[in-house]
């Protein structure tokens, strides 16, 4: 059995595993040489060849225990007919949803979209060490919707209106893409992927009144179809804060990942019976050694007898040095 599996599945805290999120991309100079003569992003996520072997970069340069397949929580709008371009320094743009042309999508239409992605991961499996996990991923129905109806009204707030104004069509997306992100999981199953995450990375921009129904309750379902598939699962609700409680208590997921702001010591005293992923703020790996160590070495020590996954509080930056994040990795497995 490998590291992740069995400190998600069995809570063993002996094993320290170690992975990033957004470990393969942007901030890796081996990326940007591919991404240099491949300026579609979309295609390059279908691109089974280099998707395969992107994800594999940083396993080989870090020798990290889990690998993350390199596509993007956007794939599954786009497979659900939505333009999706990403232009630099602008983020992704959507072209205008459609709620009949959604609700025309089916399942075979979807998944053979998605083929390039699912024979990435048999692939990339296939040249992955036996003890290592490769995590699939989806984005949360909410955090989707947010970038298929545009609600952000700018980067750290969404268009309150704008949702009051859309609920019951958010209410009806929701339901139906549930359906879509469980068969996406399905699949990455069935490819060889043997570990999903659930980023749900706008879930502290949701309003208290809707967080049961546009983000606990919808995870709860994704969450429940990874345990009957047998496959353990972790959730990132980032910004919840404190309702990081209720979310647990209502959502039981086996992995939970946990952002910058959120006191580790309060997780520590608080929730119980769930591995715990990530907390360290990515912003200071841009910051002197001295400085990431003590960092890093707060969350070692508050989890240590705890079944614990170390990871980030959110995904590298851009601007991350690839040999502090080499020296963090040494530091971690020499604690
Ligand atoms: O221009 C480029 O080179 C593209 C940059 C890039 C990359 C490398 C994007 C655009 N997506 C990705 C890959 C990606 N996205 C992965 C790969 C695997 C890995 O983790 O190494 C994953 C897991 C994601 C997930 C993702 N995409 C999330 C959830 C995690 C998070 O960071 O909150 C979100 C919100 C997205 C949307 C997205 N994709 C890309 C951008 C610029 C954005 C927008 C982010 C935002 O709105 O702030």
């Amino acid at each position: 059995m490998n590291k992740l599996k069995e400190v998600l599945i069995n809570k063993n805290n002996s094993c320290n595993p170690v992975w990033f999120m957004r470990q393969a991309g942007r901030y890796l100079p081996e990326f940007q040489q591919i991404r240099s003569t491949n300026k579609d992003f979309i295609k390059l996520c279908l691109n089974t060849e280099l998707a395969s072997e992107i994800t594999l970069q940083p396993i080989k340069r870090f020798n990290l225990d889990a690998a993350i397949i390199f596509s993007d929580i956007l794939m599954v709008p786009f497979s659900l007919g939505q333009e999706v371009k990403f232009t630099k320094n602008f983020g992704p743009q959507l072209s205008n949803f459609n709620l009949n042309k959604f609700l025309n999508n089916n399942n075979s239409n979807f998944t053979s979209k998605l083929k390039p992605v699912y024979k990435a991961i048999t692939k990339t499996r296939k040249i992955l060490d036996g003890d290592k996990s490769l995590i699939s991923f989806i984005g949360s129905p909410w955090t989707l919707v947010i970038y298929m109806l545009k609600l952000k009204s700018n980067k750290k707030e969404i268009d309150l209106d704008l949702l009051e104004k859309k609920k019951e069509e958010i209410s009806i997306i929701i339901k139906e893409i549930n359906n879509f992100l469980c068969l996406h999981i399905k699949n990455q199953i069935s490819a060889g992927a043997n570990v999903v995450q659930i980023f749900d990375s706008w879930a502290g921009l949701l309003p208290d009144k809707y967080l049961v129904d546009f983000c606990f309750e919808p995870n709860r379902i994704l969450v429940d179809f990874c345990k009957k598939n047998k496959i353990p699962v972790i959730c990132f609700p980032k910004g919840l804060n404190k309702k990081y409680l209720d979310f647990h208590n209502y959502v039981k997921p086996d992995g939970l990942s946990i952002d910058y702001d959120i006191e580790p010591d309060w997780v520590r005293n608080n929730l119980d019976n769930v591995t715990i992923q990530g907390g360290m703020d990515p912003k200071i790996l841009l910051l002197d050694e001295k400085v990431i160590f003590a960092e890093a070495k707060k969350y070692l020590t508050i989890f240590k007898d705890f079944p614990y996954i170390f990871n980030l509080g959110h995904g590298l930056l851009p601007n991350t040095n690839p040999d502090k994040l080499s020296k963090l990795i040494n530091f971690i497995r020499n604690f």
